[in-house]
């Protein structure tokens, strides 16, 4: 503060000097009005100072060509600081850089910090009552800001939007999005699409109805609501069976979604329908376990693909990986989909036309994706389980991948996925009734333990097209729940739920490089630069699914923090 009434004043006595001198003010050089900009953000990519967006570029395909860290000099990777998050709640985030200013989210503080030294340089408290956590199936979380024209827009836990100064951490507006007491909570990042604020809900598991919302920046007016199960009138309203089901029929929309500004189209995956147990809602259930292709400006649908039908099984929709390649010698502007359900998707972006759909993990809820219809056809287990048997379900409701986001190199054409190895034994038990913030699912799930020597997950690296792995390296014991950063030093980054936070060589699988931070990891690695030195940073802290401690054991500890790295000088 202090610097910078300095420079005011000092501003002030040149004006002042100037304004001696002549009867007119001086022209003043135009100011650009505060950024990031809509123009800085769709070239996120090529100025590696910042990081602008989640998922690093509106494609979400968390790649960086960055290579000043590389396979030759991993071993000089070192900490330069780390900054304590004041958190034991967990950390998920996906940390915003801006002019040399990191900004950091969690369920209970927004932080601007140094990027280069660690100092914070403000932090804002996030307040929502203490019964708000009973409204969140899978630990409490925020998965990171956006951050547009001077401001730091997130969500909070008790179903708020709110924009900071990013100057001074002040709040310029909220919004009430939902009732939290009804089951609606938000962790969710925002996205800034064409100069409009897009968040989704938390909530498939409490009988919600789930939407997006589209807002102003500037001011938090409300422009548009997209309800995710179609209402009377709107299109797919039919594929609901008895009709008012699709009142509490999830479809929440928690992982934010992928932009392609050429297009203009948002891509936004939807979560589960509800309840789990579909006993007395027919119909395929629009739009729940889907993916819809969105205007930003007004929310209409342009086209939407669905990956799960009358979806019983959980398959909520992950990140929406965006890349321009060969198919069938023809070249196609895609989605890719590495879905929970245990297909991996490529979709034509323009248009949600299905290209290729298939299983990169063991499958046994359908034989395969129909590619006529782009409907999977469900097995004999999951006719069994429709008629109230118990199964054992591969993959499991975790998912054959979580939500940790995959990255996607372009120049190797293959995507870098943590993927989960387990089944659950799964069955329907009899519905009850609605009741406003409590669990909606009428199902039983267990996870028989795996095996001592069986791998509980990968990390991999998969084709596209063929869903076939290059290379596998297995985790016996813990899987990983975080995200992947591809880098073009050959590397991958991501974190281990024991608090690893390790680098792989991107053609091999081969872990070359640890250091083991004070928590568990599930979050998200970014990286950037600074005076032409490149560094990465992850956050620990052990949370979300994970602090369930399914599995996990006590002695690892709660306590959210920023590691940020560097190559030794
Ligand atoms: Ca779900």
């Amino acid at each position: 503060m202090r610097t910078n009434l300095a420079i005011l004043s000092a501003l002030l006595l040149v004006g002042a000097c100037a304004t001696g001198t002549t009867e007119q003010a001086p022209v003043q050089p135009k100011r650009a009005g505060p950024g990031p900009t809509h123009e800085e953000i769709v070239n996120a990519g090529r100025q590696t100072d910042n990081v602008l967006t989640y998922g690093l570029t509106y494609n979400h395909n968390r790649y960086s060509p960055l290579a000043q860290i590389n396979k030759g000099n991993i071993k000089r990777l070192v900490p330069v600081w780390n900054a304590s998050l004041q958190n034991d709640w967990g950390e998920q985030a996906q940390p915003m850089i801006y002019d040399g200013v990191m900004y950091v989210s969690n369920a209970k503080w927004t932080y601007a910090i140094d990027a280069l030294t660690g100092a914070v340089i403000w932090r804002t408290a996030v307040d929502w009552d203490a019964n708000t956590p009973s409204v969140v199936c899978c630990g409490v979380s925020n998965k990171g800001v956006a951050i547009f024209e001077g401001k730091v827009i997130r969500t909070t836990l008790d179903a708020h939007v709110v924009a900071l100064d990013m100057k001074t951490g002040k709040e310029l507006w909220r919004q009430k999005v939902a009732e939290w007491k009804e089951g609606y909570s938000l962790t969710v990042a925002p996205l800034v699409a064409n100069g409009v604020v897009i968040t989704g809900c938390s909530g498939a598991e409490f009988g919600t109805r789930c939407f997006l919302d589209g807002w102003d920046p500037h001011t938090g007016k409300k422009l548009w609501r997209r309800y995710t199960t179609a209402g009377p009138g709107e299109k797919g309203h039919e594929t609901w069976e008895p009709r008012e089901t699709y009142l509490n029929g999830g479809a929440s929309t928690w992982i934010t979604g992928s932009y392609d500004s050429e297009l203009d189209l948002v891509y936004w995956g939807t979560g589960n329908a509800g309840p789990w147990n579909g006993d007395k809602r027919k119909g395929d259930n629009l739009y729940a376990a889907s993916v819809l292709a969105i205007r930003p400006k007004t929310g209409e649908i342009a086209w939407h693909y669905q990956f799960a039908p009358n979806d019983v099984w959980d398959w909520d929709s992950w990140e929406m990986i965006q890349a321009d390649m060969q198919v069938n010698g023809q070249k196609r502007k895609v989605i890719m989909h590495v879905a929970r359900n245990g297909f991996l998707y490529v979709i034509d972006r323009t248009n949600g036309q299905l290209l290729s759909a298939k299983p990169y993990e063991k499958v046994n809820w359908a034989t395969h994706i129909d590619m006529a219809t782009g409907r999977p056809v469900e097995s004999e287990e999951s006719k069994k389980l429709r008629r109230g048997e118990v199964i054992d379900m591969w993959p499991s409701i975790n998912g054959a991948k979580n939500w940790g986001h995959a990255a996607f190199n372009p120049n190797t054409g293959l995507l870098y996925v943590n993927t989960l190895h387990s089944f659950s034994t799964y069955k329907f038990i009899p519905l009850g009734t609605h009741k406003p913030g409590q669990r909606y699912m009428f199902i039983e799930n267990k996870y028989p333990a795996t095996p001592k020597d069986t791998p509980s997950g990968h990390m991999e690296a998969i084709d596209p097209m063929t869903a076939k792995a290059k290379w596998r390296t297995p985790l016996v014991g813990q899987r990983n729940m975080s995200a992947m950063l591809a880098t073009g030093g050959g590397l991958l980054f991501t974190g281990k739920n024991t608090g690893e936070f390790i680098a792989l060589d991107a053609d091999t699988g081969e872990v070359v490089w640890s250091f083991k931070t004070g928590s568990g990891i599930n979050a998200q690695p970014v990286t950037w630069t600074k005076n032409g030195k490149q560094y990465v940073t992850i956050l620990s802290g052990l949370g979300g699914v994970a602090s369930g401690r399914r599995g996990l054991p006590d002695t690892i500890p709660f306590g959210g923090s920023v590691w940020t790295f560097a190559l030794l000088d």
